[in-house]
């Protein structure tokens, strides 16, 4: 079943930044779609919870240096 993740991603300083966590998000395994939100400093990840996990989602953030947690 497709799930929608919403998450809060500190660290992001540039557009640059909202690229580069898109990019990895969206070349998981799973993931329909994925937008990040510099301002809001929020991240949506459409994606298909057979095929991965939130956590899985946020250490794939992590990987690039910032800090992904779920949002409140
Ligand atoms: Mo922007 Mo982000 O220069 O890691 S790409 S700060």
């Amino acid at each position: 079943a497709t799930d929608r993740l919403e998450l809060k991603i500190s660290g992001m300083s540039c557009a640059s930044c909202v690229a580069r966590i898109e990019k990895v998000l969206a070349r998981q395994e799973g993931v329909a779609s994925a937008r990040v939100n510099l301002a809001a400093e929020k991240g949506y990840v459409d994606y298909d919870q057979g095929r991965i996990t939130p956590e899985e989602l946020m250490a794939a953030v992590d990987s690039l240096g910032f800090t992904a947690a779920p949002a409140e």
